[in-house]
């Protein structure tokens, strides 16, 4: 059929139904103060809302959104001028049209345009979701011998990275005798600000040290704590938005109400007023992020692997299996937030009361497998560090490898039937899960080597190689029953 409507557009906004929150700005008199770069789902969701929130009072702080790879965000959003809708899913639905993002650039075709935007003395604030593979980290370094950073060095004017990018306007920005931005980083990542700011500074290092000087001095990286549950965008959307507005979306985004931003005030050039579009400014925010992404992350992770295992499709699906949520929860209230110091205010038991209900979200259908994504880049800020803490502190284990475990079974499975991971390290991954023959001990040491994900000491512990041994013994062949058994069996021998 062929479909008549007209495309989403600044014309289209007078025409959308009342019930559809539109931008209380004229778009034309925003001005770009931002660069962002990273246009996925997660910003449109998220960020780009509360700068949508704040631009009818300070209209400077309009987005210019930049995809360092892929052409498809610019190409479905510019026909749209940059307008997109967002479907709020909670006990009632709510459709908005986002017009914050009012210039769209992508690395591939378009980097003197990006650059040009970087030396923009109008633009104080880069801001970044490149995922944790986007860093280009090896631990805690930067890796020298990561593709993108190899090329970036060979030609820092041309960069392909966000590390890169970020570097090279700021470059210009000193030749020209312009003030630096402030660097902010809206990453899933502990410390997202520090883990930047060191990156940033060993590839400028090797780029020109008087650069790095300059950047140590002058350029701040605030960390920030970002969450709100933001399920990958389908057809099905595509068509009930479309349908809602009554013009063809090319790429709306869903998400769920609740959301929260926790930023550092530690600004070192102009920023928009976050808090009056609901952010949290602090000058503490390590309890936050390590909260969420021990207690909400590693959960999350952990759901994914078994309930993949379990032929589960969804979050909610998963929290519909009594056994399943019965261990979700032990592991975060038994497991995980005994061993993490929360920060002051936050207390574990309603946290955990909050996620949970998210994650039983009817309204939305988060599917596991998207979560299952870049296993070998979350495992180790989700769940491995908790089990380091863990056994500092000489408390079970039982159930946090189960979850580890779980990981490495999921990559075996998926390598024994061909099917491809969506993960930076898919080819030794899908080689190591060919080679499993389910013999705990010679599979879990050889996943083990993997080093960029299993970090000394952790990864010579002793009581740690045990419980992994063990719990991924129990999984067996990672038949629904077998999972079953493992998990009665994880819960107990925590409890003794
Ligand atoms: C999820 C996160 O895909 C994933 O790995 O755990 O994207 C999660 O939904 C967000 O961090 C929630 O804020």
């Amino acid at each position: 059929m062929i479909d008549l409507k007209p495309r989403l557009s600044k014309q289209a906004l007078d025409d959308l139904p009342a019930i559809v929150t539109k931008p209380n700005y004229r778009l034309d008199d925003t001005r770009i103060g931002i660069v962002h770069i990273g246009t996925g789902a997660f910003h449109r969701a998220h960020q780009a809302v509360y700068i949508d929130d704040l631009l009818a009072t300070d209209p400077d702080w309009a987005i210019c959104g930049v995809s360092l790879h892929s052409t498809e965000v610019r190409d479905a959003l510019h026909p749209q001028d940059g307008l997109y809708g967002l479907l709020l899913l909670g006990q009632e639905t709510q459709l908005r049209v986002i017009g914050s993002i009012r210039e769209l650039l992508c690395a591939r075709d378009e980097s003197t345009a990006i650059l040009a935007r970087l030396a923009d003395p109008a633009v104080r604030l880069v801001t970044l979701t490149v995922t944790e593979k986007g860093y280009c980290l090896a631990g805690e370094d930067l890796d020298v011998g990561h593709p993108d950073i190899v090329h970036d060095l060979a030609l820092p004017d041309a960069p392909c990275s966000a590390l890169g990018y970020i570097v090279a306007g700021l470059r210009q920005r000193r030749k020209l005798g312009l003030a630096a931005y402030t660097v902010l980083s809206c990453d899933n990542l502990a410390d997202n600000g520090h883990r930047l700011r060191r990156a940033v500074l060993q590839y400028a290092q090797r780029v020109d040290e008087t650069l790095a000087a300059w950047i140590e001095a002058r350029v701040s990286f605030p960390r920030s704590m970002v969450d709100s549950i933001t399920p990958a965008t389908d057809d099905a959307l595509r068509e009930r938005v479309s349908s809602e507005l009554g013009c063809t979306d090319a790429w709306p985004i869903q998400r769920e109400t609740y959301t929260q931003w926790v930023i550092e005030d530690r600004f070192g050039n102009e920023r928009p007023p976050f808090e009056l579009a609901g952010a949290t400014m602090s000058h503490d925010i390590a309890g936050y992020d390590r909260a969420k992404l021990r207690l909400l992350n590693g959960a999350h992770s952990t759901l994914a692997y078994l309930g993949s295992l379990m032929n589960l499709e969804t979050v909610a699906d998963a929290m519909g299996e009594p056994l399943l949520a019965g261990f979700i929860e032990r592991l975060m209230r038994e497991s995980i937030a005994p061993v993490i110091a929360l920060p002051e205010g936050l207390q574990a038991p309603a946290y955990i009361d909050a996620i949970l209900a998210r994650f039983r979200n009817p309204a939305i259908r988060h599917r596991l497998a998207q979560i299952a994504w870049d296993g070998s880049q979350k495992l180790p800020v989700r769940l491995l560090s908790t089990i380091s803490d863990a056994l500092a502190a000489n408390k079970p284990i039982a159930s946090l490898c189960l979850s580890i475990a779980a990981w490495m079974q999921f990559v075996r499975r998926q390598a024994h039937r061909g099917v491809a991971l969506v993960d930076p390290l898919h080819e030794s991954l899908a080689a190591m899960g060919r080679a499993c023959t389910g013999h705990a001990a010679s599979d879990v040491d050889a996943f083990l080597q993997l080093d960029a994900v299993f970090i000394a000491p952790l990864s010579r512990d002793a009581r740690f190689i045990h419980a992994l041994h063990a719990a991924y013994a129990a999984l067996a062949d990672a038949s629904p029953a077998a999972i079953t058994h493992a998990l009665t069996a994880a819960m107990h021998g925590d409890r003794r």
